[in-house]
């Protein structure tokens, strides 16, 4: 899906803004026909939970509904006008001046409808329901249940299965833009690359609704100046002394897809794309031919007031700590990032894990950790209860759709700690893998990101991982406090994967220890500053071992909001920033660290 911009054929305009807001009590029915009878307002985009200081809307499970006006300019009436979601939710039920125009489930990936056809002179009203209700059949996965108050009315709750805060609402701009009636639907490019003669094949294949005489391609580069073109729906276009993509040395080309009928370009776009690279090959994770250690974050779209809702001075700012640190890579844990974020990478040059919101897939997500202790238990029944096929197709599908074009994009990352130990998983999995491996036209690796009990020895799915990743807390959940059983533990299971797999790189995901900030002791007990740096001292010396490890991402960039827990004093505090972005201790030993580690080598 292409995102929405400006060209000499497209005008976008913003419905962004102060929309009104209520929650449905589900007492009375809410008629979309008639205008809202709603007496909150809420700022578009962001999360709704922390714009009141009402604990009802903030901690409300079920439905909400939005609503706006607009108008249209006339002369854009007679043009294809696209209302279009960066994101709603987790489910969005769409109405033009009270007639439903489009429904969408999955909270983290765009949907887009054509409305010509509903749309009125002058005053136009936009009407939203959502649902931020999860279960077993949704990702993320929720464990849902009803009860009834006092008063007999229905109440829905939802309790996360997994350790973020379930932030809802129109996390992401709503945009209206107008493309000619015969229009460029959507731009696939793939890049090949001749390392040693520095030549490209550039393959893009254009897909079009109505009627084009030619279909014009031509690639540009950051000077303006022309670099090839071609003409076809699907061509390839050779560009001769490439200039390569990099980690933290971007480079983009603009591929300018132009739609021709009676001689005349009647609509046209410029999508950006990089050259660049990537292979796992040896134990290796290759970009460009060189061997890439990944140095970064798990991070959340977590921001104060904003929610988990678009944040761009966060975006840029978090990008800024980063290349501070001398980290040149996140994970979109646990969930496709916005539009806008993965747009900044690609300028930056940061190199993105994207994963997809399948998160929770794992028979009950507890702060009870005996299951960390007793190991993995194939017979969980995770695999009986989860009834998420569908829904992990479908943002498969829709994930790969929306980033295929990204260089910053290097793997794509099935799912977070799933239940892959357990019997079942490989049945669920195998075809998932197949999917994105059929759909990514630049053909990514892919990975599957491993929790505690999924071990050389418990695992099922490793076969159909490129990379093994992991999520290890040695030393805080296990071992607490105990940092020399921890790294023997640690070197113990790193140096078991190798022997197992010794083609496949491996990487850690998330490791990490809760840490309130300005918490000292002079014994680096846990929750101090001192533990947290004396944590990740120990993580990176046996790293430093493993022939086959090609990057730590620890957990998490920031302390962020999660659900209410005996284990979370406002929320998970294994952030090496602040919510506010203050570094904590580690950070200035992280800092060296990755400072003198090279991207490459
Ligand atoms: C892992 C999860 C992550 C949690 C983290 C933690 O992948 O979402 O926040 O552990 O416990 O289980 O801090």
């Amino acid at each position: 899906m292409l995102y929405p911009i400006d060209t000499e054929s497209r005008v976008v305009m913003n419905l962004n803004g102060v929309w009104k807001f209520m929650i449905d009590r589900e007492v009375e029915a809410v008629n979309p026909a008639e205008p809202l009878p709603a007496e909150e307002v809420m700022a578009v985009p962001a999360s709704f939970n922390d714009q009141t200081v009402t604990k009802e809307i903030r901690e409300h499970s079920g439905y909400t509904w939005y609503e706006r006006e607009f108008k249209v300019a006339t002369p854009l009436m007679k043009k294809r006008v696209v209302l279009r979601f960066g994101s709603a939710t987790h489910e969005a039920w769409v109405y033009v001046n009270g007639r439903e125009v489009t429904h969408h489930k999955g909270g983290f990936t765009p949907f887009e409808v054509e409305i010509g056809e509903f749309l009125e002179q002058g005053t136009n009203r936009l009407t939203v329901r959502l649902s931020n209700l999860l279960d077993y059949t949704t990702l993320p996965v929720g464990n849902y249940s009803e009860h009834s108050d006092e008063e007999g009315n229905l109440v829905r709750k939802v309790d996360e299965n997994f350790d973020f805060f379930n932030y809802a609402g129109l996390h992401r701009p709503v945009h209206l833009y107008t493309t000619p009636k015969d229009y460029i639907k959507d731009i696939s490019i793939a890049p090949e690359v001749d390392l040693d003669k520095r030549r490209a094949d550039v393959k893009v294949d254009v897909k079009t609704a109505g009627d084009f005489d030619e279909v014009l391609v031509t690639i540009i580069d950051e000077e303006g100046n022309e670099a090839g073109r071609s003409s076809g729906n699907t061509v390839s276009v050779a560009i001769d002394d490439v200039a390569l993509w990099q980690p933290l040395d971007a480079y983009l080309y603009t591929a300018k897809v132009e739609g021709i009928k009676g001689g005349e370009t009647t609509d046209v776009y410029d999508e950006q794309f990089g050259v660049r690279k990537v292979e796992v090959a040896g134990g290796r994770f290759l970009i460009n031919g060189e061997p890439f250690y990944f140095k970064g974050f798990g991070k959340h779209e977590d921001t104060y007031v904003n929610g988990r809702g678009l944040n761009e001075a966060y975006n840029v700012l978090d990008i800024n700590l980063m290349k501070k640190m001398g980290a040149n890579s996140f994970r979109t844990s646990h969930y496709p990032y916005s539009d806008e974020m993965m747009r900044l990478c690609d300028r930056e040059g940061i190199v993105v894990i994207d994963e997809t919101p399948a998160v929770g897939l794992f028979g009950s997500f507890s702060f009870d950790l005996s299951i960390l202790e007793n190991g993995a238990d194939s017979k969980d029944g995770t695999w009986e209860v989860m009834n998420t096929s569908d829904a992990h197709e479908q943002v498969i599908r829709e994930l790969i759709d929306r980033d295929k074009n990204h260089p910053s994009v290097v793997m794509w990352s099935i799912s977070n700690e799933a239940a892959t130990y357990a019997n079942g998983a490989h049945e669920y999995f195998e075809p998932l893998f197949n999917l994105a491996r059929e759909l990514d036209p630049q053909k990514r690796p892919l990975t599957n990101v491993y929790i505690m009990m999924a071990t050389p020895e418990s695992d099922q799915c490793s076969d159909l991982l490129d990379v093994i990743a992991l999520n290890r807390y040695y030393g805080w959940y296990l071992d607490t406090g105990d940092l020399k059983t921890a790294e023997a533990k640690t070197r113990k299971e790193l140096l078991a994967w190798q022997e197992k797999y010794p083609d496949k790189p491996i990487m850690y995901t998330e490791y990490g220890a809760d840490t309130v900030a300005g918490f000292h002791s002079p014994y680096g007990e846990p929750f101090s500053e001192e533990y947290q740096e004396d944590y990740y001292r120990m993580n990176s010396k046996v790293f430093d071992e493993i022939d086959n490890f090609v990057g730590e991402q620890l957990w998490n960039f920031a302390d962020f909001q999660t659900k209410f827990g005996i284990n979370r004093v406002q929320g998970n505090k294994k952030g090496v920033f602040t919510r506010e972005r203050e570094p904590k201790m580690a950070a200035r030993y992280l800092s060296e660290r990755w400072n003198s580690i090279p991207d490459f080598g």
